[in-house]
């Protein structure tokens, strides 16, 4: 075993999930405050009012309508009284922040993966000036990271978009979101020159397809409306790159995917036609971002969908002149396919992970744990574009149990991610992958974006609270914190 020297090791969070602080300090909302709760049987609700009416009422945030209008003719998302939304606190980041970051300094953290609350900054998203109070408190985040020799990794926008966007423009949609989140990244790219050297502009970008309202802040999800929300956010963030590339050459932005190998089910051709196209409906979005073009297989699934974009030649240009410096992604395990649904029965877990493939085990959530995946991912994203590659999320939920001496044996964390470790490893010894880093997934317990949850915990660190938003919100170390720390000071080569 042994890891480059300035590998970047760390854990990631984001502010939808875990900074709290609902309106405090000048924050606007957010597409995620509107966000209820759910578990892994209930689908999280996206809540709403109809300002005409008065009406009120909500969707499910899995919304698989057969129309292409998420909420009902008239309303737009809102927050409703009496109901309960996870984000409004999370875990309180925001008033822990100090504590956390000499828990993660004391694990010896290389990099802290944090999103920055976009309605923190520019509360309606289309203000001319930004809320000093918001970015005040980044700077202070940021001093304290480096108080511990910690590289912050700063998403620009993770699963939200501030509302007044949506509700004025229709989100990502409208081509005026390039202009307003150029400011935002230029103000923020500027104001923590010196303290930030890292950024991601969308988490999961290619999550526009599957769930637009979180990746974009859209309520059209029309075929059209996700495809240039896409566009419009591939060219914002070439504006990023550029406005670094011209005026912080050190600085360095990167793309963030939502990535899984996708495994065939048989060995029927006609499955590995399926795997393909799966295959194809993630990575057109790094190639366009990382790669600096629309590939054709793209173009023509869009002719054969009547697709326009509303774009330019100068679109174009900046693609693929300012493609992302870096490809980071998430990875939690494969999905797997197939054409035999009679065979194969169905799959557990969330609507993208496919049927169940016997040969890996799952977790209570029925996400396969396949450690596997991250050797193969690394070699797919590094050999397609040539960048430096980064995994930015990877990790395994699960309902810890506190002891009542405030110990957590968390022995199936520490061995899942002995295991991912080891295929890391290969990736990078054996394959030749230039791997920047590891950030794990939820390095402090946070809520769960796809069922609103607590109890589906990744954390080295356990905070108290409960699905009902009960608890005292201390932090509690878990097992598997020592076992990091130990792993990050041998640079990867104890993992017992
Ligand atoms: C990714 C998201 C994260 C995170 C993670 C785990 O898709 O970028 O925000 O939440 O998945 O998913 P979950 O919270 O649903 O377990």
């Amino acid at each position: 075993m042994s890891f480059p020297k300035d590998f970047l090791w760390g854990g990631a969070t984001a502010a939808n999930q875990y900074e709290g602080g609902y309106l405090e300090g000048g924050k606007g909302i957010n597409t995620s405050d509107t966000l209820t709760n759910g578990s892994h049987t209930v689908s999280r609700r996206v809540t709403w009012k109809n300002p005409e009416t008065g009406e009120t009422g909500s969707v499910p945030m899995f919304f698989m309508g057969q129309s292409e209008h998420f909420l009902p003719e008239g309303a737009i998302p809102a927050i409703i009284e009496g109901e309960y939304y996870p984000s409004h606190i999370a875990t309180d980041f925001y008033h822990h922040y100090k504590e956390d970051i000499a828990l993660i300094g004391e694990m010896g953290f290389k990099a802290f993966r944090l999103s920055m609350n976009w309605a923190r900054i520019f509360p309606n998203g289309d203000d001319e000036f930004p809320n000093e109070e918001g970015l005040k408190f980044y700077d202070d985040v940021f001093d304290e990271c480096k108080k511990y020799g910690i590289e912050p990794l700063v998403t620009l926008s993770h699963y939200e978009t501030p509302i007044g966007l949506t509700i004025k423009y229709g989100g990502w949609k409208d081509r005026r979101c390039i202009d307003f989140f150029e400011r935002y990244a230029t103000t923020v790219i500027k104001r923590y020159a010196g303290k930030v050297k890292y950024y991601l502009t969308f988490n999961e970008i290619n999550i526009m397809s599957m769930m637009p309202y979180m990746a974009g802040g859209l309520i059209d999800f029309s075929n059209q409306a996700k495809a240039q929300g896409a566009h419009n956010q591939f060219v914002a963030s070439a504006k990023v790159v550029k406005f670094c590339h011209e005026n912080y050459p050190d600085i360095k932005i990167g793309q963030m995917l939502a990535y899984g190998p996708v495994y065939t089910y048989t060995c029927d051709p006609a499955d590995q036609i399926l795997a393909l196209e799966r295959s194809q409906e993630t990575l057109w979005y790094a190639d366009v971002q990382t790669g600096g073009h629309y590939p054709e297989y793209k173009l023509k699934d869009y002719e054969r969908k009547g697709i326009h974009l509303d774009d330019c030649p100068e679109d174009y240009e900046l693609l693929e002149k300012y493609s992302a410096d870096f490809l980071s992604f998430s990875c939690y395990g494969s999905s797997t396919v197939t054409t035999h649904k009679d065979i194969a029965g169905n799959g557990e877990g969330n609507f993208i992970m496919g049927v169940k493939n016997p040969y890996v085990k799952t977790n209570a959530w029925g996400w396969a744990t396949d450690p596997a995946c991250l050797r193969l991912a690394c070699n797919t994203l590094y050999y397609r574009y040539n960048k430096p590659i980064w995994i930015v999320e990877n990790g395994i939920g699960w309902n810890d149990e506190l002891e009542a001496d405030h110990t957590v044996h968390d022995d199936y964390r520490i061995d899942y991610l002995r295991q991912n470790i080891q295929s890391m490893d290969d990736a990078i010894n054996k394959d030749g992958v230039n791997l920047m880093g590891y950030t794990m997934w939820g390095c402090i317990d946070l809520v769960s974006a796809g069922t609103g949850e607590m109890r589906k915990r990744y954390g080295f660190v356990y905070v108290d609270r409960d699905d009902e938003g009960k608890g005292t919100l201390n932090r509690y170390k878990k097992d598997s914190f020592y076992w990091y720390k130990k792993v990050i000071a041998t640079q990867g080569e104890d993992l017992d």
